[in-house]
């Protein structure tokens, strides 16, 4: 009798802290610091972090930093002061971190990139969650150089993302890489839209005032937001999208399913905005003590008009 009250005290014992190990792992606080609200790419991104966040019972501070990098520093030392977990960056540029990092390191508070890459040592945060931007370039230069096989010359313009952020300058190495492979291929203009909508209209408006428009064979957006704004300075010009001027970009959103649905837009190279999942797992993996890998992929396709409808119904849907 003795023995089994004995018995039931230890299984008792044992549920309790079992019980506050769950409740901790539970009731993690996450620092998440996002660069801005600068696409719609972003926005399904943001809302996939909060989702899983929910999901996993993770108490999750987000910052907006409104595309600049100072207010990104300034997110990442609060979260720094309020003792936080575990902190998720997602970099505006790939520069300019090593000493918030250090911060959070001497704090002892591990650190996470997310999406766009640093140029810190590895050593300053734990792993890096994103895809594979040159890939997205290669894909994309792939594509137009199969689309334009017939032509013995092809102009492009390129709108590029942010200055600086390595999804720019990596979609652009990627991209470059295989052009260069087909001598057809030049870009003949190339100036950033910062990924916005307005901004990759603009810069379309210019080139295709500062370009006669009959020599533009394509025109290559690191992301799809920059294409739509293209796709409106196109047609306002009196030109028609995907036949005058062929378009390519990446990022996937519901509105380039429905440009190419429209017949206004020729392929989008993807990229997932659902990082959420394997960003917690290597947090709570790194928690419990495990090692991780130093960049975990997240992989992407390509997406083209005869599926877009279809697709487009699904996405917007969700
Ligand atoms: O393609 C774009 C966004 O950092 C890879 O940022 C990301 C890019 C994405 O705003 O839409």
């Amino acid at each position: 009798m003795r023995t089994l009250k004995h018995l039931l005290f230890v299984l008792l014992i044992g549920l309790l802290v079992l019980g506050t190990g769950v409740m901790a792992q539970e009731g993690l606080t996450i620092g998440f610091a996002q660069t801005g609200s600068e696409s719609g790419w972003r926005t399904s991104f943001t809302n996939a972090m909060m989702a899983e966040a929910e999901a996993r019972g993770i108490n999750l501070l987000f910052s907006d930093g409104q595309q600049k990098q100072e207010n990104q520093i300034a997110a990442l030392r609060s979260f720094i002061a309020q003792g936080v977990d575990a902190i998720i960056l997602a970099p505006l540029v790939e520069t300019g971190w090593d000493d918030v990092l250090q911060e959070a390191k001497d704090a002892e508070i591990p650190v996470l990139i997310i999406d766009r890459n640093v140029t810190a040592d590895p050593s300053l945060y734990i792993t890096r969650v994103a895809s594979d931007f040159v890939h997205e370039g290669r894909l994309a230069a792939a594509w137009l150089a199969s689309a334009t096989s017939a032509r013995s010359s092809c102009n492009i313009v390129e709108l590029q993302g942010t200055v600086g952020s390595s999804a720019a300058i990596d979609r652009m190495t990627g991209f470059n890489e295989v052009i260069a492979l087909f001598p057809s291929l030049q870009i003949v203009a190339s100036q950033s839209g910062d990924f916005t909508r307005s901004g990759g209209k603009t810069v379309m408006e210019s080139f295709l005032s500062s370009i006669d428009p009959s020599t533009i064979c394509a025109v290559w957006a690191h992301n799809d937001d920059m294409l739509i704004g293209a796709i409106e300075a196109i047609k306002e010009a009196g030109l028609k999208p995907s036949v005058d001027i062929l378009t390519i970009s990446v990022d996937a959103i519901p509105d380039i399913f429905k440009a190419m649905a429209d017949g206004e837009a020729n392929a989008t190279v993807e990229l997932s905005p659902n990082m959420g999942v394997p960003a917690y797992d290597a947090i709570e993996a790194y928690l419990a003590g495990e090692t991780l890998p130093p960049l975990i992929t997240v992989p992407g396709g390509m997406y083209f008009p005869d599926t877009a409808a279809e697709e487009y119904a699904k996405r917007s849907a969700s």
